[in-house]
């Protein structure tokens, strides 16, 4: 019984151990609810992780109970056709990142108010091309356009890539389309994660067995 009791405990200690480095901390989070003290506002480019890329147009933030909240219980997020008739380049300020693989994650709603959005996402901007080495989904090079019905609730977008090289770079978003009426898709949730190499996984699960039977035979010698 013993013995049965300590092999479950080794499992789950290896159970743990790969569940914590797959959830390897995020190199860029946010769930925009901290901005402007949680408080809708239009036209807003105050950001404190993104630029409004000055000269393309606004972005709206909207939601937590305020007057444009289609989809409440999301705190603050993001309405990518502002309310002047042109949408904004939503940009990420710089991420800096070692070279490995990565998985960029986002929320995407649909308007609901009855339009279907097309949304562009960028990948990495500021390096050059050859440096992302895999992405999936992607259509033309570094691009992702997805088209959201109106009524699709938040839904999560994962777009896995590598980095070859250690660098800076910038992610983007953008509605496409449909200038001058002021309706956007709608975004939340964006976060940029390493995944770790299968052997990084290994090591780690090597390494509990070896502390699971060192256990196991200092017991052993003590009794
Ligand atoms: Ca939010
Ligand atoms: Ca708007
Ligand atoms: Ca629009």
């Amino acid at each position: 019984m013993r013995k049965k009791a300590l092999v479950a405990s080794v499992v789950s200690a290896l159970v743990i151990g790969a569940s914590g480095v797959a959830g390897a901390s995020p190199i860029f989070q946010d769930d925009f609810n901290g901005e402007n003290a949680g408080n809708e506002a239009l036209n807003f480019s105050s950001f404190n992780q993104w630029t409004v890329v000055p000269g393309t147009g606004t972005v709206d933030l909207i939601g937590n109970g305020g007057t444009f909240d289609f989809l409440p219980g999301n705190g603050l997020y993001v309405d990518l056709d502002g309310s002047t008739g042109l949408t904004g380049l939503l940009q990420s300020k710089s991420i800096s990142a070692p070279a490995g693989n990565y998985v960029l994650s986002f929320d995407l709603a649909g308007s609901h108010r009855g339009t279907t959005e097309s949304v562009s996402s960028f990948l990495p901007n500021e390096l050059a091309p050859a440096a992302v080495s895999s992405l999936s989904l992607n259509l033309g090079n570094v691009t992702q356009i997805l088209n959201i019905a109106s009524n699709q609730g938040f839904q999560t977008y994962d777009i896995p890539f590598s980095l070859a090289t250690p660098g800076s770079f910038s992610i983007a978003f953008r509605s496409i389309g449909g200038n001058g009426d002021n309706i956007g898709a709608l975004l939340d949730n964006v976060s940029i994660a390493p995944v770790p190499e299968p052997s990084t996984i290994l090591l780690l699960a090597s390494g509990f067995f070896g502390v699971a039977i060192y256990g196991k035979r200092r017991k052993n010698n003590t009794t």
